[in-house]
C-alpha cells in the first residue's frame, strides 16, 4: 500500500497512568521501526472504556499518552500518530469482523478470563470482543508487524486467524500480521507480586513503577520491591523478584544478565535495588522532561491528533471500503 514500505502499528490504553512496563515493553521500541517501517501508533480510547472510566480521567490520559509517545521519542512527521475513536473505521471494520469471530476463540482468550475475574460486576460485550476491536486496529493498516508486550501477542495471533480466515474466503484482502516482542523486557512484573504482570490498572501503587514518577518516588517502589530470602544477585529460576529487577536493569542498561552478576558480585539486595532505582530515574528524568513540554501546549496536541487522525483515515477508508466491497455491500457516492 505505501509502495512497498512494511507497516508497523500499535496501540496504548488510556486506562491508567503509564508505567514502565507499557514503556520497556511496547512504547520504548516503537521509534526504532521509524526508519524502515510506515509506522501508526494509536492511542486506544475505544478499548480503554471496556472497563469503566472516569470521563475526566480518560480525557487528560488521552492526551498524555499522545505525549508521551512524542516524549519517548516518536516524531510525529515519522510516525503517524492518533486517537482511536477519531478514525470511525475502527469501530466500523471490528463489527464486520464480529461475523468471522468464532464465540469459542474469544472465550479462550486468557486477559477476558483475568479482567472478567477483575470486573466480574461489568462483564460487558466489550471486553468480551475487544480482540476483534485490536484486529481492526491492525488490519485497517494492512499491517506488517504488531509491536507488543508478551501479553498482547495472544490477541495479534487471533487476528492473524480472524484476517486468514477471512482472506481464504474473499482473497488478497488483509496483510497477515506478526506480533514483535522485545528479547527482553516484554513482561515486566509487579514489584509487589512478581508473579503478576505489572499493570497500570493494579490499585497497589506501590507495585508499579509509574513512568511519570519521581525520582524519589521510584527509588523508594524499588527499595520496597519484594524479593526472596537468597542474598546473591544471580537470575535463577523461583528468584521472580530478583529475575524482573535484574531485567529491568539490563533493559536500561543494555548490560547482559551475566555482566549484571559480575557488577554486584559480593553485594547485597539492598545496594542492587537502589541501582534499579536510580537507572530508571536517570533514564526516565529526560522523557518527563519533554513529556512536561509537550502537556504545556494543548492546542498543539490537538493540532497533532487531528494530523494524526486524517493521516490514518486515508489509509483506514480504502481498506474498510475494499472489505464492503468484498462483502457485498452496495457503494454509493
Ligand atoms: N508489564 C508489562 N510488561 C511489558 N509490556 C507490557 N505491556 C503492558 N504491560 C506490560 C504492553 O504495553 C502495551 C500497551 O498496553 P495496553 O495499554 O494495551 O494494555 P495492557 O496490555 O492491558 O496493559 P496494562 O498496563 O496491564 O493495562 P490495564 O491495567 O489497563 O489492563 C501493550 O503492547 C502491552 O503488551
Amino acid at each position: 500500500m505505501f509502495q512497498n514500505t512494511p507497516v508497523s502499528f500499535s496501540g496504548v490504553q488510556p486506562s491508567g497512568n503509564l508505567t514502565i512496563g507499557n514503556y520497556l515493553g511496547a512504547i520504548k521500541n516503537f521509534a526504532s521501526f521509524s526508519e524502515q517501517y510506515k509506522c501508526f501508533y494509536c492511542v486506544v480510547d475505544e478499548h480503554a472504556i471496556t472497563v469503566r472510566q472516569v470521563p475526566a480521567d480518560l480525557r487528560r490520559r488521552t492526551y498524555e499518552t499522545l505525549a508521551l509517545y512524542m516524549a519517548c521519542g516518536l516524531d510525529p512527521e515519522k510516525n503517524t500518530l492518533y486517537v482511536q475513536s477519531h478514525v470511525k473505521e475502527h469501530a466500523e471494520l471490528a463489527w464486520l469482523l464480529n461475523c468471522f469471530t468464532g464465540f469459542g476463540e474469544l472465550s479462550r482468550m486468557t486477559q477476558f478470563k483475568d479482567k472478567s475475574q477483575k470486573h466480574a460486576d461489568n462483564i460487558n460485550a466489550g471486553l468480551f470482543t475487544y480482540p476483534v476491536l485490536m484486529a481492526a486496529d491492525i488490519l485497517l493498516y494492512q499491517t506488517d508487524v504488531v509491536p507488543v508486550g508478551i501479553d498482547q501477542k495472544q490477541h495479534v495471533e487471533l487476528c492473524r486467524d480472524i484476517a486468514n480466515r477471512f482472506n481464504a474466503i474473499y482473497p488478497d484482502t488483509f496483510t497477515i500480521p506478526e506480533p514483535i516482542m522485545a528479547k527482553s523486557g516484554a513482561k515486566i512484573m509487579s514489584l509487589a507480586d512478581p508473579t503478576k504482570k505489572m499493570s497500570k490498572s493494579d490499585e497497589n501503587t506501590n507495585a508499579v513503577v509509574y513512568i511519570l514518577d519521581d525520582r524519589d518516588t521510584i527509588i523508594r517502589k524499588f527499595k520496597r520491591a519484594v524479593t526472596d530470602s537468597d542474598t546473591c544477585i544471580r537470575y535463577a529460576e523461583g528468584k521472580d523478584g530478583i529475575n524482573n529487577l535484574m531485567t529491568i536493569y539490563s533493559v536500561f542498561t543494555g548490560k547482559t544478565i551475566e555482566d549484571i552478576e559480575r557488577e554486584f558480585e559480593g553485594r547485597g539486595y539492598g545496594d542492587f535495588k537502589m541501582a534499579v532505582g536510580e537507572v530508571c530515574a536517570d533514564a526516565l528524568a529526560p522523557v518527563q522532561e519533554k513529556f512536561k513540554c509537550f502537556m504545556s501546549d494543548k492546542a498543539q496536541l490537538e493540532a497533532q491528533m487531528k494530523k494524526g487522525a486524517e493521516e490514518a483515515a486515508y489509509v483506514a477508508r480504502r481498506t474498510l471500503s475494499k472489505v464492503q466491497k468484498k462483502l457485498g455491500f452496495v457503494q454509493i457516492r
